[in-house]
């Protein structure tokens, strides 16, 4: 079959010809309908040698949706022919955090060598995905799994640190996006479907800010150091009770604290690598900080039945799966608006 593979440290991500996988005893064999393209792909394709957390070649792509092609044997729960979303976050399956669908929060599965398709192990960018265990396939009916697929990840993930947020998104209150690319402008909906709360979104680019009105923003302002101003003005100079940075450097880290009320509740979300202050008069009183991965299996379940319920939708490039070097060029220069989604069969 083919595959978008990530060969060797520091080299491009190209399609190859590799084995046609077989599902092992409990396994399970989808044939991928489509799979988006994650800036974590670039973050992992610019880790040193030494930082890799997993060997080359890797087949890419933590984001899929396709249909059981085959059952490896003891499977059971789905039949060949089901349309299913893969949860990626692949944990243990039997600790406290997995029993509770927590399987991103799994404290086991790297000591058990237990990795994430396209974070490890073979990945979602191929015409077949291996996937380990019937409990990493969620329903995915009555959706476009194309226009959809990025709800694995691109919707998961916001999903996941809005609702760590919910008790601070009162009537009346205010919610900070920073950065309306992938996974903010999903943000934004999911803000809008689940608060009450004003969505402000935080930005470089117009063409980004003029997305974030297109789907729900109330506010859309240029990001530099002056914004927090802005913030504290148009929240009668208290600040905002939710800030999500979905960019993560040490800039937008700034403007998260500056932007913040008093007991808000702030999330690094992005993979810029940058530090948040966190400290006694550093930050406003009361302030909580949390720095959510991916999301539980639950979350995806529920995220799902939001599509399916008309209150989100992804923006989304289509590519082939020839074209998914050129989709990887593209996120890396800012230029993809939304998610960028692979057809590895189409
Ligand atoms: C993957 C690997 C590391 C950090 C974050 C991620 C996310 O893209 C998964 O949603
Ligand atoms: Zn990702
Ligand atoms: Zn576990």
């Amino acid at each position: 079959m083919k595959a978008v593979q990530y060969r060797s440290v520091g080299a491009a991500p190209e399609v190859v010809e590799v084995p046609d996988p077989e599902p092992g005893p409990g396994q399970v064999l989808v044939k991928v309908t489509a799979a988006g393209l994650c800036h974590s792909d670039l973050a992992l394709m610019h880790m040193t040698a030494e930082r890799l957390p997993f060997p080359l070649p890797l087949s890419l792509g933590h984001e899929g949706v396709g249909t059981v092609a085959a059952l490896g044997e003891g499977a059971a729960g789905v039949v060949v022919g089901d349309s299913v979303a893969v949860y990626g976050a692949w944990g243990c399956g039997v600790c406290a955090a997995c029993a509770a669908g927590r399987e991103n929060y799994c404290p086991h599965a790297r000591g058990l060598g237990i990795r994430s398709p396209g974070l490890g192990a073979p990945g979602a960018l191929a015409q077949y995905l291996l996937v380990d265990d019937v409990r990493h396939l969620v329903p995915f009916v009555g959706l476009d799994p194309v226009a959809a697929v990025s709800l694995t990840d691109a919707g998961l993930t916001p999903y996941h640190a809005v609702r760590w947020a919910l008790p601070a998104l009162v009537p009346g209150s205010t919610a900070v996006v920073i950065g309306v690319g992938g996974l903010g402008h999903v943000a934004i909906q999911l803000l809008r479907a689940l608060t009450p709360a004003r969505v402000v979104a935080l930005d470089v680019g117009e063409d980004k800010l003029a997305l974030a009105r297109e789907v729900g923003a109330h506010e859309a302002l240029v990001s530099d150091a002056s914004v927090p101003e802005a913030i504290r003005t148009l929240t009668g100079g208290f600040g905002a009770e939710a800030v999500f940075d979905f960019v993560g450097v040490e800039a937008t880290g700034r403007i998260a604290v500056a932007s913040a009320a008093a007991e808000a509740r702030v999330l690094n979300v992005g993979l810029g690598g940058g530090a948040m202050q966190m400290g006694f008069m550093l930050v406003p009183p009361g302030m909580s900080a949390y720095a959510p991965y991916w999301g539980t299996r639950g979350d995806l379940v529920e995220v799902i039945a939001l599509a399916q319920a008309g209150a989100l939708s992804v923006r989304t490039e289509i590519y082939t799966l020839d074209e998914a070097p050129l989709a990887y060029e593209r996120l890396a220069a800012g230029k993809v608006t939304g998610r960028a989604v692979v057809l590895p069969n189409g």
